[in-house]
């Protein structure tokens, strides 16, 4: 196992749009997260990850991108962005960039060529089929709208989007978009980036012949097919040609975004000579409390399931890398989804105990920005204060089947919105992010929950992901030693090891809001307490409701 920055550093996420504002037009900027870099310092942050910063039409805020090497206007310029750089590797810090190349925005160049014919040069840069029987090319569902297919009546074929219709899939089986895509990279890494997270990575190569889905048709009569999209053998073959392509003799990470991808087949992108990704996004915990139905579908998720799913990583990402995460622009808040929101004691504890369960696991943690001061979901009043299109085409197709009430039930617990309001600064009009009314609503309560009462406060938060932070920088065996799980048969503790050489850590997490006994033997007992989210307990007594304990023995 080789030593490298990206294991040793702790990521923070930064989502532009909603980070600060530093000009008053209400829309997060390159200027704003800059002011705020000392902020993250301070921090004990390592890394930040940058959501899409390109120009877009915004179909799906920014996931949509016109041009690759443009810098949205929004957000400012290319001279913006390389002050944030330089600003960034200033204070010892390094900065990635999201790569979207599974699909562009249906107003790239490429696009806008591709669809004025057959004959186009950059036909081929997208995938067109033929309709089947006066329909759809195939049965494949979208991710966000009812087919993955559009149709063009120009030249009377249709065209595949995985996501939105303005999303159009690149076509990777094609050289010369291989070729784009490299040099595109390439040219970002020599303005000095440190590397990617890349969208949907293991999309790109889709089976050959596009056959029918196999799987039950959604409500629309539509079949995710990704046994046909996700995950084929020509993906791994891209990938190996990007990394000797890009990323050789470099010294840039990539971590890719891999929805569907399982413990069994994790390690053939994580192979230990780095030939492909060095670390992948799974969604295994992020599926938890998703029933039959996908994630709007939400079923109660249990201790057991998700100290099975943790460990389950652990274990078979034993010889690479886990990245660990509870949220990101897609997700729901954790304390509101993982642990406890509606009473202001219960939040701050649970907020720490997430924190610290998922910090000192083995692996490096992306934080999302706000999780830091536990923000919590948004209490939306209606459908027209959503921005994100997979919320509100969900809703649209709902209500049209009469099932209203239920899909706003579900979009208030798991829509993506609520990761996206704006960062709660302070206490002042639009919680310090904006002097003028934000793209999306504020969250009602930044008046108590935001960055300036948390820094003053010593036992916030914010101040607890602080030392723990310095904990993980400061222990080379909390980032590289060993894991084990212990208790495994605990119906409320999750309890892990770390260990490296002679120094090893034990990690007590109740995940749950009752008391949870426990009774450790030696060695464990005669550890000491090192950090906890409350104060004045013993190594070895029962857990209060969503205590966590870092023990150290010896
Ligand atoms: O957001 C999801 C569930 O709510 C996922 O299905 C998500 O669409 C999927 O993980 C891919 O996400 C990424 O690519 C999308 C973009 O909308 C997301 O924001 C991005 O993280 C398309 O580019
Ligand atoms: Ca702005």
């Amino acid at each position: 196992m080789t030593n490298a920055w990206w294991k040793e550093c702790v990521f923070y996420q930064i989502y532009p749009r909603s980070f600060m504002d530093s000009n008053g037009d209400g829309i997060g900027d390159l200027n704003g997260i800059i002011s705020k870099l000392d902020y993250l310092k301070w921090l004990g942050i390592g890394a930040i990850w940058l959501n899409p910063v390109y120009d877009s039409p915004n179909d799906d805020m920014g996931y949509d991108i016109r041009d690759y090497e443009k810098i949205m206007t929004e957000f400012g310029t290319m001279m913006d962005f390389e002050r944030l750089l330089a600003a960034v590797h200033q204070r010892g810090m390094r900065l990635i960039m999201d790569l979207v190349v599974n699909h562009s925005s249906d107003e790239h160049a490429w696009f806008v060529e591709s669809r004025k014919g057959k004959d186009n040069p950059y036909r081929d840069y997208y995938i067109w089929r033929p309709g089947k029987n006066g329909g759809e090319p195939n049965n494949w569902a979208s991710f966000f709208t009812p087919s993955a297919w559009k149709y063009d009546p120009a030249s009377d074929e249709w065209y595949l989007h995985l996501f939105s219709e303005k999303q159009p899939d690149l076509n990777w089986e094609n050289p010369q978009v291989r070729e784009e895509v490299f040099g595109m990279i390439n040219r970002w890494f020599d303005r000095g980036i440190d590397g990617f997270r890349m969208d949907v990575i293991n999309l790109i190569g889709k089976k050959p012949g596009l056959p029918d889905g196999g799987k039950a048709p959604n409500a629309s009569g539509y079949v995710m097919a990704d046994e046909h999209f996700a995950n084929q053998p020509k993906t791994h073959v891209y990938l190996q040609e990007m990394r000797k392509r890009c990323f050789d003799g470099r010294d840039v990470m990539c971590v890719g975004e891999t929805p569907f991808v399982t413990q069994e087949i994790a390690p053939d992108y994580l192979t230990p000579e780095g030939t492909e990704l060095d670390m992948l996004f799974q969604f295994e915990l992020m599926d938890i409390d998703s029933g039959a139905y996908g994630k709007w579908d939400i079923v109660p998720w249990r201790p057991e399931k998700l100290k099975s799913i943790l460990s389950g990583w652990q274990d078979a990402l034993r010889d690479s890398w886990n990245s660990l995460f509870w949220a990101n622009h897609d997700q729901p808040r954790p304390v509101s989804r993982f642990g406890c929101d509606d009473n202001e004691e219960l939040r701050v504890r649970s907020a720490k105990m997430l924190a610290t369960l998922m910090l000192l696991l083995r692996g490096t943690p992306f934080i999302y920005q706000g999780e830091e001061i536990g923000m919590t979901n948004t209490p939306f009043s209606d459908p027209s204060e959503l921005r994100d299109i997979e919320s509100l085409r969900f809703y649209e197709i709902a209500a049209g089947r009469g099932e209203a009430a239920q899909a706003w039930h579900s979009i208030l617990a798991k829509g993506r919105d609520n990761a996206r309001t704006p960062m709660q600064w302070d206490d002042s009009a639009n919680a310090g992010f904006s002097a003028s009314a934000p793209w999306i609503r504020v969250n009602p309560n930044y008046p108590t929950i935001n960055v300036q009462a948390a820094q003053a406060d010593p036992n916030s938060i914010l101040n607890y992901y602080r030392a723990l932070i310095a904990l993980r920088n400061s222990h080379p065996s909390l980032i590289y030693g060993d894991y084990a799980e212990i208790l495994n048969d605990h119906p409320q503790l999750y309890a892990y090891m770390r260990g490296l050489n002679d120094v090893k850590w034990l990690i007590l997490i109740n995940l749950t809001g009752e008391q949870a006994s426990l009774e450790l033997s030696a060695p464990f007992a005669e550890g000491q307490i090192m950090l906890s989210n409350l104060d004045g307990r013993l190594v070895n007594e029962d857990l209060l409701p969503y205590e966590a304990r870092v023990v150290r023995i010896g």
